[in-house]
């Protein structure tokens, strides 16, 4: 018999994704690359080991959905000599580094390719070196253009290598709650951190483990078939790497007498925290994750729950989403917190897309799922003509378009639908579609997707100019980051925001788990300046409808209660609040 490798699932399959990137560089068959992807994620989220089912004489690999052939001679030689010869052909051909290049915004599979093929660069900072010399503009088809996108984009992963999005974190934390809280003897399992706080992108997830089961959960936790690595294990703590992607996750195991402490401390944030120890310190009391307590003997005056520690300081309990030392505090201490709105207030969705332009479902399928998400209205916001690779509509278009939308809104469907469009905003600030295309429509929404490099005064006055236009109802995606890959423009927002309040035009939260464009900071920025907004999915598919929770979340932490956002309101109220 052979020797065996016994690697775990979770390796087998960071192993096949790993190999999928270096075949996109290889510029291998598409269908063969998904095959790798899709195996990977099979056997990642598989209940039991490849390893044992492919020593089982009585079984095959092939009879899990998903690995076909191809894979399973793959899997059979990794479990012989963990690798196998495609891998180690590209390995050869590509350094490590080729990995890491894909995940920099503007490089291309085949670039990468011709880049390590031409320079023989091996590390990032060769990369980054050849695009300062200006060597890269030699290549055929590449420019200064090309450089300076490199040069960004290095700035930009080596700045969110690390973090992740919101969606995902939420993806991994369900996930994980579920799988502690089946642990016998766990009583709760709750999120903190970053998370909690509904942060944009996440380091890692903090969870905390409480009951009888709480050290057991622990041992689970370190033996998760989805741990690559495990970090650090205590009596208390369990850190580990899980899942492909190697989110870092810290699991505490807590007596529930200290939850609302612990709860307190690990949900953050740094700054919100030394905030309330100094306060506490004032008050004569010390603060950490086992409790209020006070200063002089010691006795423990709080503990068990956050609002009993936040009651003992004199406040009120504060929303997560508001603990960063923003304000916060002294709110809360003058009663003067908001009433965040809630995924509940949500009666609509405005800003969606069709296979009119480039969303994947039809006008019918995005009004039904609407439906199912209990909303009483949407706006259907497909692309206009500047976005060519989008199938964007040119007037003729949007007006025939409109026409199917208003049928169908007759038709009662049992939600109303607007018919709208996403028109771009040209360089200059003119709107892509003719004023006699717009006057048609019930809901215009303007977005910058071009030029997106203009000086702060450009681009401040480019966005003026766009509210001159009187069709324009609300700013999308103001400020066109897309996370972990594209920073915001540079602009006067808030000139740009008082100037919207002015005419009444009102600024998105674009919900989509990569943009959350506005962010917390601008969203307050612009309430000051006395700005309505909308908060909008920007779906290309219905599920993507289900986004709506992280654009309220986004909302919170921009201090926004039910009155602020205009897509709260029922349809007539909804309507008559639109700018005229
Ligand atoms: P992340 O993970 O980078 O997205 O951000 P957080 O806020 O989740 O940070 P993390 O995971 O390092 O720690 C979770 C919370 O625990 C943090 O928000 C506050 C608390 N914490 C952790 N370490 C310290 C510390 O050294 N001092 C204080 N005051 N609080 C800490
Ligand atoms: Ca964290
Ligand atoms: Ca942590
Ligand atoms: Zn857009």
């Amino acid at each position: 018999m052979m020797v065996s490798i016994r690697m775990e699932n979770i390796e087998i399959a960071r192993v096949l994704a790993e190999t999928a990137d270096l075949m996109e560089i290889a510029a291998e068959d598409g269908f063969r690359i998904r095959s790798y992807r899709n195996a990977a994620s099979v056997i990642e989220g598989l209940g039991e080991r490849v390893a044992s089912i492919l020593k089982d004489p009585g079984r095959k690999v092939t009879d899990i959905p998903g690995i076909g052939k191809g894979i399973a001679a793959v899997l059979e030689e990794l479990e012989e000599r963990g690798t196998f010869a495609r891998r180690d052909e590209l390995l050869e051909k590509y350094p490590p580094t080729a990995l890491e290049m894909l995940h920099i915004q503007g490089l291309g599979p085949k670039t990468i390719a011709l880049l390590i093929e031409t320079f023989r660069i091996s590390t990032l900072d060769d990369l980054k070196r050849l695009a300062e010399e200006q060597k890269i503009r030699t290549l055929p088809r590449a420019g200064a253009k090309l450089e300076e996108k490199i040069l960004r984009g290095i700035e930009q992963y080596r700045k969110s290598a690390g973090r992740f999005l919101a969606n995902f974190a939420q993806q991994t934390a369900e996930e994980l709650v579920t799988f502690l809280g089946a642990v016998p003897g766990v009583e709760r399992v709750t999120p903190a951190g970053s998370f909690r706080r509904a942060k944009d992108t996440v380091g890692d997830l903090d969870l905390l483990v409480t009951g009888p089961g709480a050290e057991a959960a622990l041992d689970a936790f370190a033996g998760h078939t989805k741990v690559q690595e495990v970090l650090a294990k205590g009596e208390n703590k369990a850190s580990a790497r899980f899942g492909i992607e190697g989110i870092q996750v810290d699991v505490r195991a807590l007596a529930p007498e200290h939850f609302g402490a612990a709860l307190q401390y690990f949900t953050g944030s740094k700054e919100h925290n030394v905030a309330l120890r100094q306060r506490a310190l004032k008050m004569g009391y010390t603060l950490n994750e086992y409790g209020l307590s006070e200063l002089e003997g010691g006795a423990v005056v709080a503990s068990a729950t956050e609002e009993e520690i936040y009651g003992k300081l004199g406040l009120a309990w504060i929303p997560p989403e508001l603990r960063e030392n923003q304000g916060e505090i002294e709110a809360a201490e003058k009663g003067l917190l908001p009433e965040l709105l809630t995924l509940a207030d949500m009666r609509g969705d405005l800003h969606m897309h069709t296979r009119e332009s480039d969303g994947r479902a039809t006008l019918e399928e995005m009004a039904e799922t609407a439906r199912g998400h209990g909303y009483g209205y949407i706006a259907i916001t497909d692309h206009s003509k500047a976005l060519a690779m989008a199938n964007g509509l040119n007037e003729e278009r949007t007006i025939a378009f409109a026409e199917r939308v208003r049928g169908m809104d007759q038709e009662g469907l049992g939600i109303r639908v607007l018919s709208g469009i996403e028109c771009d905003i040209l360089r200059d600030g003119r709107m892509d579609l003719g004023d006699e295309a717009l006057s048609q429509l019930d809901f215009v929404v303007a977005s910058v997707h071009s030029y997106m490099n203009l000086s702060s005064e450009e681009m401040t006055e480019r966005y003026l100019r766009c509210l001159e236009n009187p069709f324009v109802k609300v700013i999308g995606h103001p400020t066109g980051r897309v996370l972990l890959h594209r920073d915001a423009f540079v602009y006067n927002f808030e000139t740009v925001a008082a100037e919207a309040a002015r005419r009444g035009v009102a600024m998105e939260i674009n919900a989509s788990p990569e943009r959350l464009d506005l962010h917390a900071t601008l969203i307050r920025m612009a309430k000051a300046k006395g700005c309505k907004f909308t908060i909008s999915t920007d779906a290309h598919h219905p599920k993507h409808m289900a986004n709506m929770q992280y654009g309220v979340r986004m909302a919170r932490r921009g201090w926004l209660t039910r009155g602020d956002v205009l897509n709260t309101l029922p349809y007539e109220e909804f309507r008559s609040a639109l700018r005229k």
